[in-house]
C-alpha cells in the first residue's frame, strides 16, 4: 500500500498513527515531490492528504475513511472497541475532531504564511478553538486514553492536531491547549511516551522546524 502524506499534516498524521499501531507495511509518499501536485490531482481531485492507494490500486481519500478501512482490513490490532456503544463513543470524538476541533485552527493558518487576516477574525477563531477544547476536556474519559481503557482511533485523531495547537496557538495570542485542562494534559504525557504517537509527533516536529527555517 502507498499513502500520500505530508509529515506536518495532522490529518495524514492520524492515519500514520493508525498504520504504525497496526505495524503495516505502507510506503509514505509526499505528493508534492512524487508525482507532483498537478499529477496528484489527477489521482485525488481535492489534492489533499492523506490518501491511501490499496494493493488493488483503489484510492481512498479522507483520513477517517482511511482509518476505518485500515481497521476493517487489519483488525488484529484493534483501534475500535468491539461493541456498538464503544464504537460510537470513539467515533463521536473522531467526528468532533474533523467537524469542530480542526476547522477554526486551520482558518488561522494563512496568517502564518503572511496573509493579512483581520485581528477580530483571528480572535473569534481562537475563542472557538478554546471553547471546543473545553468541550473536549469535558467529554473525554478519565483515562488513560480519550475513550477509556484502550488506545483507539480517537487518540490517533486528536494527537497530531494537539501537536499543531501546542506549537502554533501562542502565535495567535492563545493560551496553550493543555493549560487549565488537566485530563488533556495527563493524556498528552501518555501520548508522548507511546511509540506510534511519539514517532508521528517527532515527524511533525522535524517538518515544522524545517518549515520555520524557511
Ligand atoms: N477532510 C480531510 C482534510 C484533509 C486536509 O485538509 N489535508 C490538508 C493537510 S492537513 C491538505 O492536504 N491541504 C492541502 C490542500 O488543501 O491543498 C481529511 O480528513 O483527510
Amino acid at each position: 500500500m502507498k499513502m500520500y502524506s505530508y509529515q506536518l499534516s495532522n490529518f495524514a498524521g492520524k492515519c500514520r498513527v493508525a498504520a504504525y499501531e497496526k505495524g503495516l507495511n505502507i510506503e509514505f509518499v509526499d505528493p508534492r515531490e512524487n508525482p507532483g501536485q498537478k499529477e496528484y490531482k489527477k489521482i485525488n481531485p481535492t489534492g489533499k492528504v492523506p490518501a491511501l492507494e490499496t494493493d488493488d490500486g483503489q484510492l481512498i481519500a479522507e483520513s477517517e475513511v482511511i482509518n476505518e478501512y485500515l481497521e476493517d482490513k487489519f483488525p488484529e490490532t484493534p483501534l475500535l472497541p468491539s461493541d456498538a456503544e464503544g464504537k460510537a463513543a470513539v467515533r463521536s470524538i473522531t467526528r468532533y475532531h474533523d467537524l469542530y476541533i480542526d476547522p477554526p485552527m486551520r482558518a488561522c493558518f494563512p496568517k502564518l504564511f503572511g496573509q493579512d487576516l483581520d485581528d477580530q477574525f483571528i480572535a473569534d477563531k481562537i475563542a472557538e478553538v478554546n471553547n471546543n477544547l473545553d468541550q473536549l476536556e469535558a467529554s473525554i474519559s478519565d483515562g488513560p486514553w480519550l475513550a477509556g481503557a484502550a488506545f483507539t482511533l480517537a487518540d490517533a485523531a486528536i494527537a497530531p492536531t494537539l501537536f499543531l495547537m501546542d506549537n502554533l496557538l501562542p502565535n495567535f495570542g492563545s493560551k496553550k491547549p493543555f493549560e487549565g485542562r488537566p485530563k488533556l494534559a495527563a493524556w498528552w504525557q501518555r501520548i508522548q511516551a507511546r511509540e506510534s504517537t511519539k514517532t508521528v509527533l517527532g515527524e511533525q516536529g522535524a517538518a515544522l522546524a524545517a518549515m520555520m527555517k524557511g
